[in-house]
């Protein structure tokens, strides 16, 4: 009786397991057509790939051994109770059918890609462990008959990283691409070269890496984004490059190199100054860097660029080469006595042209090369007309994606608001938000032909989709990459792969739910956990558990929760709604980030009467702003050693915290990065409260305080430092 009980438990807590093997595939198949019985996995199972197959017959064994406890053997003929791998004519490019019958399991493609899809399918019907390095030992495992036939919406299916302002090395890109894999994705977009570090080693011009991977106080670039005065960077060698390279494609990843010019090349520049304009009137670009553009009419810098161009056509063979293109500042151009002579020479109305004049010159380096030219946005802001091959990549917005269609560019689409992961996924957490708040629906929302087609002609030059990572704020925490990334990177495999009419969000997200949260879990991913949704009705805390996979554990002390809080299941009654926190934790190691009920204010702050002052050039607004909470203020220059912020009270103040942070309120750049604060009591005390972690510090005052100062020890690593008001709780 007891065990019947036990096992009707099992049954109710357990609904994932008696689902169909084939539910929660992630992208969404074309169709999926239940069959008749089931096929057993078992001790003798085979796989059949014959030639042409051997990689994928390989990888297959490989991934299904992480959860047997018997081997599986690999022939080139088909056996009885086995899995054939089977070219066939007559198909899509990619695509695939997948059939689990009752004797054996066939997978049918037109190419080894597609063949490699249906792979990826079988595995989501496999036990999450299958992702994982092996320790489940199964003896047997049971398919549901089922017929999955296949084939995406898009040729482009692609994620993008910045490896030039955190570096990222062999190990973690090697990972990312197997991540894509099993996301169907099929593009690699690897951005090696940006004004924060130059990543791919050139034999001709050893210096770039050399010099220009690395950053630091004796460097030809200072430190930036916070990341200290030792020595910071890395890069890839060629042999590296070629490893990589391999590994994307025997997974069908094409890898599109990407070096960002005539604009952000500190790196270059840094190393070879005279390929920058002979003038020195500074600017600062948008990204807050200096003399990173490069000068057009310079002839020997296009001998430059095609010898290093030629480098990496041999490394990479991809049919695009990415030469960026954006963001350039013209103030360099408008002050150089050679760039205004071309623009007068050639006839050109500004600097947008010359713009396009260095495009060009860039799409006819790579033509000599053998490869098509792709660019940012930029490219096309005037009215050049590049080959018929050249592929724009739109970012800024929905009108920029427009304008390469209209202009009749071959065009993916990376628009920031949908495919920057380096955006914020809820306003309380870290990233940046000039594209807006990114969450997971506003992905999977993409729907390219809606915002971008006038009329259906137009449709076909949409190649596909892809998500960037920029890395201004990856290095750190640990593994913010990974959460930047997941589950937004699912969501945009699916709009590249899924028709518009199986899209379906509510549907996309059980599945994540009910099976893809585990598989991202055995990838060993750090992916992102949504927090709670959590209201106070004025006696009851409500807690919004999302799924039965997802545990919320909470603190009754305004404390981050850990693994060992206690567990909510619902609702709370209290009178002190305030001091609650609440985390969403799956499996052993992920969490949210911490919330307290949406609808009520979680912290009592003093706002006393304040003067600022700074022993450092800063502006009087700025110095009247810092007076308040939720004030910013900008030093003029780098900060130095010794250099102090005063936050001074009219009258000494009782309180029980004091929070101090630092960096751009939205994004966090440019924070202090060494200094520590001390307090004065009011009895003319002074007490050190610690150094900054991170540009923040938060203390408990040991009396009422009567001034607050902030001293640095020494230079931050930008132009500007940003401070904040000074939050203080009752
Ligand atoms: C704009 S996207 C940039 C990048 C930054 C990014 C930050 C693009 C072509 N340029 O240099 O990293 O914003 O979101």
């Amino acid at each position: 009786m007891r065990k019947i009980l036990f096992s009707l438990l099992m049954l109710a807590a357990a609904p994932v397991l008696s689902a169909q093997t084939y539910c929660n595939l992630l992208p969404e198949p074309v169709s999926v057509a239940p069959g008749h019985g089931v096929f057993v996995m078992e001790d003798g199972l085979s796989i059949c790939a014959p030639d042409g197959l051997e990689f994928e017959g390989g990888y297959l064994r490989e991934r299904l051994e992480s959860v047997f406890a018997f081997e599986i053997e690999v022939a080139d003929v088909p056996y009885y109770n086995g899995i054939e791998l089977r070219l066939i004519d007559g198909m899509d490019p990619e695509s695939y059918r997948l059939e689990v019958g009752e004797d054996r399991v066939q997978i049918l493609a037109p190419d080894a890609a597609g063949i490699f899809y249906g792979i990826q399918t079988l595995l989501q019907m496999m036990p999450a462990q299958v992702y994982g390095d092996g320790c489940m030992e199964l003896t047997r495992f049971v398919l549901d008959a089922v017929t999955v036939d296949d084939a995406p919406r898009y040729g482009y299916r692609g994620a993008m990283l910045d490896v030039s302002r955190t570096f990222f090395d062999v190990e973690h890109v090697l990972r990312l691409i197997d991540w894509m894999a099993y996301h169907k994705l099929n593009r690699f977009h690897w951005h090696l070269a940006d004004d924060n570090g130059w990543r791919i080693e050139i034999r001709r011009y050893p210096d770039l890496t050399r010099k220009g991977a690395w950053r630091g106080d004796d460097e030809v670039s200072p430190a930036a984004y916070g990341q200290g005065h030792g020595r910071y960077g890395g890069y890839y060698t060629q042999k590296d490059i070629r490893r990589v390279v391999k590994y994307a494609a025997e997974r069908h990843i094409e890898i599109i190199p990407e070096i960002d010019l005539p604009g952000h090349s500190r790196s270059l520049v840094g190393v070879f100054p005279e390929m920058a304009c002979d003038m020195d009137v500074p600017y600062i670009t948008a990204n807050g860097e200096t003399d990173n553009v490069l000068c057009v009419a310079r002839k020997e810098n296009y001998i430059i660029l095609d010898n290093i161009f030629r480098e990496i056509a041999v490394l990479f063979p991809s049919e695009y080469i990415h030469i960026g293109g954006d963001e350039v500042d013209h103030t360099s151009w408008n002050n150089c006595p050679h760039c205004r002579a071309m623009m007068k020479e050639y006839g050109l109305e500004g600097p947008e042209n010359l713009h396009s004049l260095f495009v060009y010159r860039m799409e006819d380096i790579l033509h000599r090369h053998g490869r098509k030219m792709a660019g940012w946005d930029e490219i096309i802001n005037t009215d050049a007309r590049y080959d018929s091959t050249a592929r724009v990549y739109a970012w800024r917005s929905v009108e920029s994606g427009r304008a390469a269609v209209e202009k009749g560019y071959s065009t993916v689409v990376q628009i920031g608001e949908y495919c920057y992961l380096d955006m914020k996924q809820s306003p309380a957490e870290r990233g940046h938000s000039w594209a807006g708040i990114v969450p997971l629906s506003k992905t999977y929302s993409l729907e390219p032909d809606e915002i971008l087609v006038g009329s259906p002609a137009d449709s076909a030059l949409i190649v596909g989709v892809q998500a960037g990572l920029w890395a201004e704020l990856m290095a750190w925490p640990p593994r913010l990459m990974e959460y930047q990334y997941f589950p937004r990177l699912c969501a945009l495999a699916e709009v590249g792969w899924s028709s518009k009419t199986d899209r379906d969000f509510e549907d996309f997200e059980q599945r994540l739910y009910n099976k893809h949260f585990s598989r991202l879990y055995n990838m060993g991913i750090a992916f992102r956990v949504a927090p709670p949704e959590v209201a106070f009705d004025g006696q009851v805390l409500d807690v919004r558990v999302p799924h039965p996979s997802v545990v919320v554990r909470y603190t009754m002390d305004r404390t981050a929760p850990v693994a060992s809080s206690p567990v909510c299941r619902g609702e709370i009654v209290t009178d002190r709604p305030e001091d609650f926190r609440f985390a969403a934790f799956f499996g052993e190691s992920l969490s949210s980030i911490s919330v307290g009920a949406s609808n009520i204010s979680l912290y009592d702050y003093l706002e006393p009467s304040t003067v600022v002052k700074a022993n450092f050039p800063m502006s009087d607004k700025y110095l009247e702003s810092l007076a308040s909470r939720d004030g910013v203020g900008l030093s003029d220059r780098t900060l130095r050693a010794g250099d102090t912020l005063a936050y001074v009270f009219d009258s000494p103040v009782d309180c029980s915290r004091i929070t101090f942070t630092s960096g751009a309120p939205s994004s966090g750049m440019f924070y202090v990065t060494d200094a520590y604060v001390e307090y004065v009591t009011d009895a003319g005390e002074t007490l050190n409260a610690g150094v900054l972690y991170h540009g923040e510090l938060t203390f408990r005052p040991e009396a009422p305080v009567r001034e607050v100062r902030v001293v640095m020890t020494d230079s931050n690593d930008a132009y500007t430092a940003v401070f904040r008001g000074l939050m203080i709780e009752k």
